[in-house]
C-alpha cells in the first residue's frame, strides 16, 4: 500500500518530486502544512445556540402522531450545533434531545458505555424510568441518571404524555473510537416491581431545592449545589438558582457547557450573542466563550458540563485562574 523503496527518496531530484513520492507514501510534510495542528489558545469552534421547549414538545407531539415507541425504540429530537460536518452533537462533548413518552406507552430497554442523564420537564404520576430493574418517579424537576452500562427503560403507566430532556456523552465516544458499547434487554422492557424514590440515581426537585434554600451565595442573587456524589464519570451536574435585578457574568473556560431552564426566563448573552430563554428551553455556552445571564424572576437552571472528563486530562481551565505548570512537567520534577 505504502510501501516506496528508501532509494526512491534518496533519488528525488527536487523538493516537489519528493512531496509526489510522500504522497504515495502516505505521509504529510509537518513543514508544509497550511493550517498549524497547534494553536496558542482554543479557538472558536461549536456555536452558542437556542432551542424552545414549547416548539420542541410541538415537533415531538406531532411526530408521535406518527411514530410508536415499538418502531422507534426512543422518540427523541436531536438538537444538533450546526458545524460543518456536524448532525449530532449539541456541544462538542455533549449531545442534548428532547423526549417524550405517551400515557401507556414503554421505551425498550437497554445499555450502553455512553453516561446519559435526563431532566424531566412535564410527567405524571407512574411515569418510570426503569433503572437496572428499579422503577424511578419521574415528576417534573427531577434529574436522572443512568450510567455507563446501567440497564435504562422508560414506561409511562399514568394519564398525562411525559417529556424530558436527554444529556449523553456519546461525542466523546463518537471520537475516541474504541468507546461504544450497546445491548439491548432480552425482555424488550425491563421487569421492575420496586418502585424506588430514594435511588442515588435520582434528585428529586424537592431534595435539591432545599440544598438551594441552605446554599450560600457566591455573590448577591446567586446559589448553587451540585447534583452528586458525582456518578457520571465525563459529565457534572449543577443547578443554579438567579435571582432577578443582577448580571451573573462567568468567565471563558475550557469546558463545554448545555444548560437547560428547569423554570423562569431570561437571557443569556454568550460571546455577545444574546440567547433569550424560557422554560424547557436548552442552551449551549461553547468552550471558551464567556457568558451572561440575566432573569426576569428567580429561574432554575440545569448545567450540565464536561469539566470532570476535562479534570481528569488536567485540560480544565478557568480564563483569570492561575494555571498549573503542566502536569507532566511537575511529574517529572517530583522524581
Ligand atoms: O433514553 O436511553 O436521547 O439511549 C439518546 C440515546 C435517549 C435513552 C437519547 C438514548 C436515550
Ligand atoms: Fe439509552
Amino acid at each position: 500500500m505504502s510501501a516506496i523503496a528508501p532509494a526512491e527518496f534518496a533519488a528525488a531530484a527536487s523538493l516537489d518530486a519528493l512531496y509526489q513520492s510522500l504522497e504515495r507514501f502516505g505521509a504529510d510534510p509537518g513543514w508544509a502544512k497550511r493550517e498549524p495542528s497547534l494553536w496558542p489558545a482554543p479557538r472558536k469552534g461549536y456555536k452558542p445556540m437556542h432551542w424552545s421547549y414549547a416548539s420542541g414538545r410541538a415537533a415531538l407531539e406531532s411526530a408521535a402522531r406518527f411514530i410508536s415507541t415499538e418502531l422507534a425504540e426512543r422518540r427523541n429530537l436531536i438538537l444538533f450545533n450546526p458545524v460543518e460536518g456536524n448532525r449530532y452533537a449539541t456541544a462538542r462533548t455533549i449531545i442534548s434531545a428532547y423526549q417524550l413518552v405517551m400515557p401507556g406507552e414503554r421505551a425498550r430497554s437497554h445499555r450502553h458505555t455512553p453516561n446519559a442523564l435526563r431532566l424531566v420537564m412535564d410527567a405524571g404520576e407512574q411515569m418510570y424510568t426503569i433503572v437496572e430493574g428499579r422503577k424511578l418517579p419521574m415528576l417534573p424537576g427531577d434529574v436522572l441518571l443512568t450510567p455507563n452500562w446501567h440497564w435504562h427503560g422508560h414506561s409511562n403507566e399514568g394519564g398525562e404524555t411525559a417529556v424530558w430532556i436527554d444529556f449523553l456523552d456519546v461525542p466523546i465516544m463518537h471520537y475516541i473510537d474504541g468507546g461504544m458499547f450497546f445491548e439491548h434487554h432480552s425482555e424488550g422492557i425491563e421487569s421492575a416491581s420496586v418502585i424506588d424514590t430514594d435511588s442515588p440515581m435520582r434528585f428529586p426537585r424537592a431534595h435539591y431545592d432545599a440544598a438551594l434554600d441552605a446554599a450560600q451565595e457566591p455573590r448577591p442573587g446567586e446559589r448553587h449545589v451540585v447534583l452528586g456524589p458525582a456518578h457520571l464519570d465525563t459529565m457534572r451536574l449543577q443547578v443554579h438558582r438567579l435571582q432577578p435585578g443582577h448580571a451573573f457574568d462567568y468567565p471563558r473556560t475550557t469546558a463545554s457547557v448545555v444548560y437547560a431552564v428547569i423554570d423562569g426566563t431570561g437571557e443569556t448573552e454568550v460571546d455577545g450573542e444574546r440567547l433569550t430563554w424560557a422554560r424547557g428551553d436548552v442552551l449551549v455556552v461553547p468552550a471558551w466563550r464567556p457568558h451572561v445571564h440575566r432573569v426576569n424572576e428567580a429561574s432554575h437552571l440545569l448545567r450540565v458540563s464536561d469539566e470532570p472528563f476535562l479534570e481528569r486530562l488536567h485540560w480544565l481551565r478557568v480564563e483569570g485562574e492561575p494555571v498549573l505548570e503542566a502536569h507532566a512537567r511537575i511529574q517529572y520534577q517530583a522524581r
